[in-house]
């Protein structure tokens, strides 16, 4: 497939820079979201086969389902979004950390405040979301929300508060450095379906509850720049490959996506 040089403006990457979020409309075409959907509705259709699927009271997380279905590996493959997350990490190339089906059924409560970095067994931050919407999604049925410029504030102290007292802006607040608490001007981004937004792995983020009577249908493909090694935190995705700690986060379960050398890209 041709790619685009410059899928995103020096604009948009100095936006990313300053606030650690941006939106990219029409990611994509709508040929590629329907054939995405239907691939998904395939592979999630198959009990038993080698993703992990959790349900849970925020959102059911269907983690790594490009490894077992061709069609799903060749959409989170998508080389535009892979070049977009390696020019706004400023990266030489970009491997894929993992992949989420997340699906907030009706009534499911809010995905509380967190940074993706707190929960993941990476030492260097760097890592990044392109989180794409697969239907239209509303504030009633639980779009994301993040705060612009969070990413500069290090990684907070998540873990130390129950985790219904980081489902509220009040609560997320105690966590929030003092000198910073005046900066919390969070930002809602209702997305249209094949739309996507792309944010930095610390900057701060949550998604409303679901109040609609649909499932709200987002995907989600993280991405790690160069350099990434292993902290020895658990992680579903690292827990099976007895990793040490400092070794590089890489291998044939992270392939690389894009790179400034397209020989390098699986
Ligand atoms: O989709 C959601 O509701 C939240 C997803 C999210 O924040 C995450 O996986 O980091």
């Amino acid at each position: 497939m041709a790619v685009s040089l410059e899928p995103i403006t020096q604009a948009q990457i100095q936006a990313y820079q300053a606030n650690g979020i941006i939106q990219v409309d029409d990611a994509l075409t709508p040929t590629e979201l329907s054939d995405f959907r239907a691939a998904l509705a395939e592979a999630t259709d198959q009990p038993g086969l080698n993703y992990t699927y959790r349900v849970g009271e925020q959102y059911t997380q269907h983690v790594n389902v490009w490894t077992t279905h061709p069609a799903v590996r060749r959409h989170v493959s998508n080389r535009k979004l892979a070049e977009i997350a390696r020019q706004l990490s400023q990266s030489p190339r970009v491997r894929l950390w993992h992949d989420q089906l997340i699906v907030k059924m009706p009534g499911n409560r809010p995905s509380s405040w967190h940074q993706d970095l707190t929960l993941w067994p990476m030492i260097e931050s760097g890592p990044l979301t392109c989180w794409i919407a697969l239907v239209d999604v509303t504030v009633e049925m639980g779009c994301m929300s993040f705060i612009p410029g969070s990413h500069c504030w290090g990684r907070l102290a998540f873990g130390t508060l129950p985790v219904d007292v980081t489902d509220t802006l009040e609560g997320v607040r105690l966590l929030i450095p003092e000198d910073k608490r005046d900066q919390v001007r969070p930002v809602t981004f209702e997305l249209k379906a094949g739309s996507c937004t792309f944010h930095n792995c610390l900057t701060l983020h949550y998604a409303s509850p679901n109040r609609t009577a649909l499932p709200r249908l987002g995907f989600i493909i993280n991405y790690m720049p160069e350099g990434i090694t292993f902290s020895g935190k658990k992680h579903v995705t690292t827990d099976p490959l007895s990793l040490s700690v400092g070794q590089p986060i890489a291998g044939e379960l992270f392939p690389i996506l894009a790179s400034a050398d397209p020989r390098e890209i699986a």
